[in-house]
């Protein structure tokens, strides 16, 4: 059985750049609505249980096909959403992109600067709800975006980073400017996850 798990912060840590109540509906209502989904589209296939949910997502065509569509929404929601909260950190405390992750960011988009407005458009791009991220696919950094909970795994791509961009993840503070809330994120990114991901992956 999957399970929700713990913020790494307190639910007011990311403030002002997301909000308390944002966080609590996001964690404890929505995060928890995608891992009690999954679990219900598992009892049938309790051997599927046993694997964590990168392994089910990467090995997806071995999913068997009338549980497919909840394992795409409902563990891409709980392994997005899972990987969200590690990658966020409280203003001052994520460090900044550096060692071979920062080399890499700015030999792929030419600067920092650039891979940030590159990511910026990807996320005010994405029509509708879906995530913004920064995979690695093969040896190569990318920047992509996906609609409604899927996961970069889904197409052989380790997400790095990632923001939600669905309407849940920001409305109470910033309403309709989905822009505002991406450009805001920079500040409580958590560099040193990000790194710790692109150096286990990039091996
Ligand atoms: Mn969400």
């Amino acid at each position: 059985m999957f399970s929700v798990p713990a913020l790494p912060y307190g639910y007011d840590a990311l403030e002002p750049i997301i909000d308390q109540q944002t966080m609590q509906i996001h964690h404890d209502k929505h995060h928890q609505a995608y891992v009690d989904k999954l679990n219900a589209a598992l009892e049938k296939y309790p051997e599927l249980a046993q694997k964590t949910i990168e392994e089910i997502l990467v090995d997806f065509e071995n999913v068997p096909a009338d549980i497919q569509v909840a394992v795409r929404n409902h563990g891409g929601g709980h392994a997005n959403h899972s990987l969200f909260w590690t990658v966020l950190a409280p203003v001052g405390q994520g460090g900044q992109a550096s060692g071979d992750l920062s080399t890499a960011i700015t030999s792929t988009f030419g600067s920092y600067k650039s891979f940030q407005e590159q990511f910026q458009a990807a996320a005010a791009g994405q029509f509708g709800s879906g995530w913004a991220w920064l995979v690695l696919d093969g040896d190569s950094l990318k920047i992509t975006a996906t609609p409604n909970q899927d996961s970069p795994l889904l197409q052989a791509q380790t997400p790095l980073f990632g923001v939600d961009v669905w309407e849940h993840a920001y409305y109470l503070h910033y309403q309709n400017k989905r822009p505002d809330y991406v450009t805001a994120i920079w500040r409580i990114v958590n560099w040193t996850e990000v790194e710790r991901r692109y150096v286990a992956a990039h091996s």
